[in-house]
């Protein structure tokens, strides 16, 4: 039973999702690759160390009371230079992990990207902005292009969080009042997971994101797409949904452009429709989970900052039709 508990940590590291030792990007490779040479030179002194002792193990009693006392001399040494060798290898350890592998992945050089991307950390979701549009802004779903370089800006509203796609890149922390960059270049069209990764709270578990990185033109016509003012609502139950959603309590907390929707409090709704997942990766964006968040999020994602919102049966099923319009 005993031995069953390390196979189940074991098994909890299945699954290529969030995974550094499966990089695929250039800084993310040279973190893996430094992985592995520093795991290599762990394995390595462990062996001599091990192997240090088994001789003085098969050589005990050849030594000991009753010998020279000129050999003690030699004990010294070995002391002294198993410590030299300690120290030594911490300080190459410190600048290969921090100061060489910093040097990999510190924010690219200004004019090296060629695209900006604004990730702002809120409690407890991800707001993603694209400088340079008129306005593109989405939320816990970000777009890249795939092999080029993308200058993240991380920034909050509130408290520390950090930025991390594993598969990427290191880690960058959102501090407030401050900005911090860094890279991110996905070798291969896909979609990467990411997470805060700094505690930020109570839903801090649920406050993740995906990476997808898109061939170029279809990353182009996602942005024009997100650019754009929400479409406006077609057929009568859609409308009677507009309605319910400009009159009552979400518009003062959420952005629909092209709307009298303005608030900031949530994430911006205008083209929710093209999401995969809702609440930093907490559901799936389809119809009836939709529903349930919308009558009960602090269920699903208890003390998040939507208050459940009391609506009948009509009034939901309209609000359903125009915000699953909203492409
Ligand atoms: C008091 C502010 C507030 C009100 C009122 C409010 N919301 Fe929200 N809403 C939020 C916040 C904050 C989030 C983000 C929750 C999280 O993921 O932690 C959110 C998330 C959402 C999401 C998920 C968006 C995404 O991309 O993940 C939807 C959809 C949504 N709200 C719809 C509505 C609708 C419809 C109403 C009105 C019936 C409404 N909200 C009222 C604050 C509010
Ligand atoms: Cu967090």
């Amino acid at each position: 039973m005993l031995a069953l508990v390390p196979l189940t940590l074991l098994l909890a590291s299945c699954g290529s999702a969030q995974d550094t030792l499966n990089p695929q990007g250039p800084q993310a490779k040279t973190i893996a690759s430094e992985f592995w040479w520093m795991l290599g030179g762990c394995v390595f002194a462990l062996a001599v160390i091990t192997g240090l002792l088994v001789l003085a193990w098969v050589r005990r009693g050849s030594m000991g009371p009753g010998r020279e006392p000129g050999e003690r001399a030699g004990w010294i040494v070995i002391v002294v230079f198993g410590i030299g060798v300690m120290v030594v290898g911490l300080v190459v350890l410190f600048f290969v992990s921090d100061v060489h592998i910093m040097g990999q992945t510190e924010q690219p050089a200004a004019g090296s990207t060629k695209l900006t991307v604004r990730a702002i950390g809120h409690q407890w979701y991800w707001e993603f902005d694209y400088p340079g549009t008129k306005h593109a802004v989405t939320a816990d779903e970000m777009h890249i292009p795939v092999r080029t370089p993308v200058l993240i800006e991380a920034q909050t509203t509130d408290v520390i969080h950090t930025v991390w796609v594993p598969q990427l890149n290191r880690k960058i922390d959102t501090i407030p009042g401050q900005n911090n960059e860094i890279e991110l270049y996905a070798d291969k069209v896909g979609r990467y997971r990411g997470q805060c990764n700094q505690y930020c709270g109570l839903q801090h578990a649920h406050m993740s994101f995906y990476v997808f990185a898109d061939p170029p033109a279809k990353f182009e016509a996602w942005l024009r797409k997100q650019a754009q003012p929400a479409a406006s609502p077609t057929g009568e139950l859609a409308r009677a949904g507009r309605n319910v959603f400009m009159t009552g309590a979400c518009s003062a907390c959420h952005t629909i452009r092209g709307t009298p929707a303005h608030g900031t409090v949530g994430p911006d709704l205008t083209h929710l429709a093209s999401r995969t997942t809702l609440a930093g990766l907490t559901i799936p964006n389809r119809k009836g989970y939709l529903g349930g968040w919308i009558l009960d999020s602090q269920h699903i994602k208890p003390g998040n900052q939507m208050p459940d919102i009391n609506l009948d049966g009509p009034q939901l099923q309209a609000l359903l039709a125009y915000l699953g319009g909203l492409k």
